[in-house]
């Protein structure tokens, strides 16, 4: 089948952000703008002549028209076989999980995540290398170069590939199969977890849970795993059904936006355990009756815990949290005698230090947690690893974190969001508090005292890469934490993020909300940045 020279020409904004390229839906549909993305990747690579790549997305609008463009790029570009998920379903630990089964030579995520889905809302796509990873730095940055000079790109004539079944088709010297989104992956939990405990635990009758797939691409795993194989009630998983439009919500597993899961598990009767995950099936939220569980939290716990765990019961070689994340993880690890790493945020940083085997356990306070099992975060898995553990333990979700804090002390989180920011403005405060963090140490606000301030700096401790300006701290002498950084992944103006963290050892102070513990935290971040004046907001737009 013919090749198609594409002439093209630059767009100016392709540059990767957090994960990968997001953008309004409308933008994705311009002409040549994929395309020009797409070849951008695969100029930016070498060495996949007949090789297999991943291809799958969260099923959000323009998933299946975005996903037969690639399939025609992709052949013309000289990739030997695709592995798609039917009806072009794939979470994104799923591709992950399969590009690993299969030692394909990368893979393509078609989600923006957690964002809003629609005509009017966004897109997203994502290139992961081989050890089943987002790509790393210097692949983004040269996909960007790339994507600044671009002036052709390959294709094919070939009519669109029917996805709604499972099967192997041809598209040119292309060969493409079709798989059960799910069955790989689900096999892949089977090998790390109880599952005859977990079982036991749904059939003894006073369990009960609901996960809340938030219309999104978790669905479909969530009722397969939890209510096929584990035996849980139908109607355990609730919005099950993946919509183009997410039904019209906002698939981010946070108090704010799974507002009904959380009413339901501070109503009356609710159920013993429940979770939620994102648009596409990389987050999680677990949540007790009247019980928010908080990200650093959970994978503090599951660090402790993990020996009850079959897939990790041999130990954990070291642990690793973004930055922003709390430290309640870094206490176990001390505990444990085992290493804990501290990456900017974004998945791809924990990569290096999974493949590498320094670490087994990973997570962030954006509701991402994850194993070496993948090389993304994985929300389902973590529900899963929670579920073994209260089959293990026979304790509630509040009872095994109450033990907890109550061992290593709790680390009090909170992050608020400003989001829809006019981009300069956000921009002007950050570099404003930059150009003072010298002259913060030994400052006094209120009854505290600033003791460090700067812009973190990661070197990878594997390959030695450097990156810098990854979020303004500043730590004061009590140990208390603030953090400010604009997110990388929205498509709207600015969002800024303001982490603020608080260690209390004394158990008798535990019973009360981070808002209040952090009441002068919260207060002192806003005086040190300015929020008020800069942004004209009085308060943020998302707790978590
Ligand atoms: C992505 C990244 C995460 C990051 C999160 C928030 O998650 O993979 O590592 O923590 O975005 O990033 P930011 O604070 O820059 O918005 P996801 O679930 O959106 O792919």
């Amino acid at each position: 089948m013919p090749v198609r020279i594409v002439e093209t020409s630059p767009f100016s904004d392709q540059r990767p952000g957090t994960s990968g390229l997001r953008k309004k839906v409308k933008v994705f549909q311009a002409p040549h703008y994929l395309e020009n993305f797409v070849q951008s990747i695969f100029d930016s690579l070498e060495g996949f002549a007949g090789q297999t790549l991943i291809l799958g997305g969260d099923g959000r609008y323009h998933n299946r028209e975005a996903l037969q463009i690639i399939l025609r790029i992709a052949a013309a570009n000289g990739f030997g076989r695709i592995i798609t998920g039917r009806d072009g379903l794939l979470s994104t630990p799923a591709v992950s999980c399969l590009i690993r089964k299969h030692r394909a030579f990368g893979g393509i995520v078609l989600s923006a995540s957690h964002n809003a889905a629609g005509p009017e809302e966004d897109f997203g796509i994502k290139y992961n290398i081989d050890n089943g990873g987002p790509a790393p730095e210097k692949l983004t940055n040269a996909i960007y170069q790339r994507s600044t000079q671009i002036d052709r790109y390959l294709t094919i004539d070939h009519a669109d590939v029917d996805l709604d079944h499972t099967g192997i088709c041809r598209v040119g010297n292309l060969e493409i199969e079709i798989v059960d989104p799910v069955a790989d992956y689900a096999d892949l939990m089977e090998t790390l977890f109880d599952f005859d405990r977990i079982k036991d635990l749904f059939a003894d009758g006073q369990f009960s849970m609901c996960f809340d797939a938030m219309s999104a691409v978790t669905g479909p795993y969530a009722r397969e795993i939890l209510e096929q194989r584990l035996g849980a009630p139908a109607g355990t998983v609730i919005r099950g059904e993946p919509l183009p439009d997410f039904g019209g919500g906002h698939p981010d597993p946070n108090l704010i936006h799974a507002r009904e899961l959380v009413a339901m598990m501070n109503g009356t009767a609710p159920p013993k355990f429940a979770a939620a995950s994102d648009g596409d099936g990389d987050r999680n939220m677990v949540l007790g009756p009247n019980f928010y569980i908080n990200p650093g939290d959970s994978l503090a716990v599951l660090a402790a815990n993990a020996h009850l765990v079959p897939g990790y019961a041999t130990g954990l070689s070291g642990v690793a949290r973004s930055m922003p994340t709390s430290a309640a993880v870094d206490r176990v690890a001390d505990h444990l005698a085992i290493p804990c790493y501290e990456t900017p945020t974004g998945w791809k940083f924990f990569g290096n230090l999974l493949d590498a085997g320094r670490i087994t356990l990973c997570g962030e306070e954006s509701f991402g947690t994850g194993s070496n099992h993948a090389r993304e975060k994985d929300g389902l898995w973590a529900v899963l690893f929670w579920l073994n553990l209260l089959a293990a333990r026979m304790q509630s979700a509040e009872e095994i974190v109450r033990q907890h804090w109550g061992k290593f002390g709790r680390n009090f989180f909170t992050r608020h969001d400003y989001e829809g920011l006019d981009a300069a403005n956000a921009e002007a405060m950050l570099s404003r508090l930059r150009n003072e963090l010298a002259a913060l140490p030994g400052q006094r606000m209120g009854s505290e005292t600033v003791k460090t301030a700067d812009d973190f700096s990661y070197t990878d401790p594997v390959e030695g890469s450097i990156s810098t300006n990854q979020g303004i701290r500043i730590g004061f002498e009590s140990g208390d934490r603030i953090v400010y950084r604009l997110s990388g992944t929205g498509t709207e103006g600015a969002t800024l993020r303001v982490y603020m963290e608080r260690y209390e050892p004394h158990a008798g102070a535990h019973d009360q909300s981070s808002q209040t513990a952090l009441a002068k935290l919260i207060a002192n971040a806003n005086e040190i940045a300015g929020i008020s004046a800069h942004t004209g907001r009085s308060r943020p737009d998302v707790i978590t």
